[in-house]
């Protein structure tokens, strides 16, 4: 008895000296980080600074159609839809500029099937039903070829802005880009793509105000061929005297970019969502001159009607691949279909 008494006492004794000396141990070292954690933290701050633009996040861009759809987040129970619940996606997808045709199948579903995921939960599945495109962007060429990116557009759309994002991430990336600044309408144009140009590490070709915008692109194939660059990004004008003499042009500049050295892997159409439905109108218009592979959609970050995405998509049946989301360089995202609808709808 006694014996086992003396056993207990000493390992109870054991015990406690163990735990006074690991937190004795411990204290000092937790004293110590914390001691120099200021200025661990000031270096790593002023060490990357990409911190500050780095991916802009969704949510936070795309505030102002989040807030549209604030309205269905917040419709609570599931199972049948009622007739007051109903009026409420209808309208918030109309202004969202979803499209009617959307918006008839979103409401066809909740009519005849409820809402078993709940009203959100529904309407977040048809939207993504309905944005199913095959979105891979084209990077290489033939062997021995060039790939070329052509940009077309109307004026103000973010043509020029949206070549600089992309160079910039593909200079990231550790390729070499060229830019063809084919906008030879004014000056200015050619001024702007090589102030981008500049600060984002891409070599670029231009030429005088009102030059061959066939010839500027001609060179930078030349330029990018002998130099043994990765890509041409070419931009072109989004105005001209009458739009027929425009979409002249661009077909031939497209004639001229597909030629040996040459080949345009993708043709990029540039649309600016806050024009809503008028951005229809334009893109036919383009889509007449150029085989257009994909579709930007800029200005994302400042316009409530961001479900034109999916209006664009149903009506044009063309990819939306970039979606941009501000001025910055670094502010578009390649478009994630799931990414976008979440921002939407998840609570
Ligand atoms: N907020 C916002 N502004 C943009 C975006 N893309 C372009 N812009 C702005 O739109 C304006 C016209 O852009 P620009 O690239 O010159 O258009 P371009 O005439 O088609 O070449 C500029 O002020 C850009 O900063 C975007 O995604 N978000
Ligand atoms: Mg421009």
């Amino acid at each position: 008895m006694t014996i086992a008494y003396v056993l207990i006492v000493v390992a109870v004794l054991a015990l406690a000296v163990l735990v006074i000396v690991r937190r004795r141990l411990a204290t000092p070292v937790a004293i110590d980080a914390r001691a120099a954690m200021p200025e661990l933290l000031v270096d790593r701050v002023a060490e990357r600074p990409t911190l500050v633009d780095g991916p802009p996040s969704l949510n936070q861009r795309l505030t102002s159609s989040r807030g549209v759809f604030e309205r269905v987040r917040s419709l609570t129970g599931s199972g049948a839809v009622g007739a007051e619940q109903l009026d409420v996606v209808e309208e918030v997808l109309l202004r969202s500029d979803v499209g009617v045709a959307t918006t008839n199948v979103v409401l066809d579903e909740l009519r005849t099937n409820g809402a078993p995921e709940g009203v959100a939960g529904t309407v977040r599945r048809v939207l993504l039903d309905s944005l199913t495109s095959e979105r891979s962007v084209r990077e290489s060429a033939d062997p021995g070829r060039v790939p070329v990116w052509l940009f077309v557009g109307v004026n103000g759309v973010g043509k020029t802005t949206t070549i600089a994002k992309l160079a910039q991430r593909l200079v990231d990336e550790g390729r070499s880009v060229v830019l063809a600044a084919g906008d030879t309408f004014r000056a200015a144009a050619a001024d702007q793509l090589e102030e981008w140009a500049k600060r984002t590490g891409a070599d670029i070709v231009r030429a005088g105000e009102g030059a061959d915008p066939g010839s500027v692109v001609h060179d930078a194939l030349g330029r990018a061929d002998a130099r043994g660059a990765d890509i041409v990004l070419a931009d072109t004008a989004g105005r001209r005297a009458n739009s027929t003499n425009l979409l002249d042009e661009l077909a031939k500049v497209r004639r001229v970019a597909d030629r040996a050295p040459g080949q345009v892997v993708e043709t990029f159409m540039v649309l600016d969502a806050t024009t809503g439905q008028n951005a229809f109108s334009q893109a036919r218009e383009f889509l007449a001159a150029a085989t257009v592979t994909g579709i930007v959609l800029t200005k994302l970050d400042g316009t409530a009607r961001g479900g034109i995405v999916v209006a664009i998509e149903r009506e044009l049946g063309i990819p939306v691949k970039f979606v941009g989301l501000g001025e910055g360089v670094r502010d578009l995202i390649a478009f994630d279909p799931v990414a976008f609808v979440d921002s939407l709808l998840d609570a």
